[in-house]
């Protein structure tokens, strides 16, 4: 996983006029990317085998709307891709493993009736989802025999702020 706000390529992905709607519907018209990460799925890995979800606490502060983006760059699916656990499904006893000390996110140990509810993310490569910090989700082992792909942006609005310490770019986030 590596941050690329800085990219060029990453840059002319996020021109991309129907995912800057899809954005502006859920954030409004203020669009503030702060962080940027290509995960690359070798055959026979599993990137994050943890159950967790990405709400970044010792990273962002402020009252406001987040939203992270899932853009497949190669194809998707049940044999390379993640799974999450639908909202609906999540229950409020689920327990914390541990939290990253660099992010604050949470890992959990899900029962094995919940992880029984898991769905793979399917999308095919430009395709993208949109997912919320309430995601309970982590990496499937990629059996698929090829590498794969995606790219996740995470977006916020202007009225949260990126701690003063975080330098994880060589930019200060960007608005689109
Ligand atoms: O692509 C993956 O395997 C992990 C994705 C993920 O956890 C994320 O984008 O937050
Ligand atoms: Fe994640």
């Amino acid at each position: 996983m590596e941050r690329h706000l800085d990219s060029d390529a990453v840059w002319s992905i996020c021109q991309d006029k129907k995912l800057q709607q899809k954005l502006k519907e859920y954030l409004g018209e203020d669009l503030v990317l702060w962080r940027s990460e290509i995960w690359v799925n070798y055959p026979s890995q599993q990137l994050i085998p943890f159950w967790h979800q990405d709400s970044y606490p010792n990273l962002l502060q402020g009252e406001g709307k987040t939203i992270n983006v899932y853009i497949a760059l190669t194809e998707v699916n049940e044999w390379n891709g993640f799974e999450y656990i639908p909202n609906s499904q999540l229950t409020p006893d689920v327990s914390v493993k541990m939290k990253d000390p660099f992010s604050g996110n949470c890992l959990f140990d899900l029962t094995e009736d919940l992880e029984q509810q898991a769905v793979p993310v399917v999308l095919r490569p430009g395709e993208f989802v949109l997912f919320t910090n309430q995601l309970m989700h982590r990496s499937v082992r990629n059996t698929s025999g090829q590498v794969r792909l995606a790219l996740t942006l995470r977006l916020t609005e202007p009225c949260v702020h990126i701690v003063p310490n975080y330098t994880p770019i060589y930019h200060k986030p960007v608005l689109l």
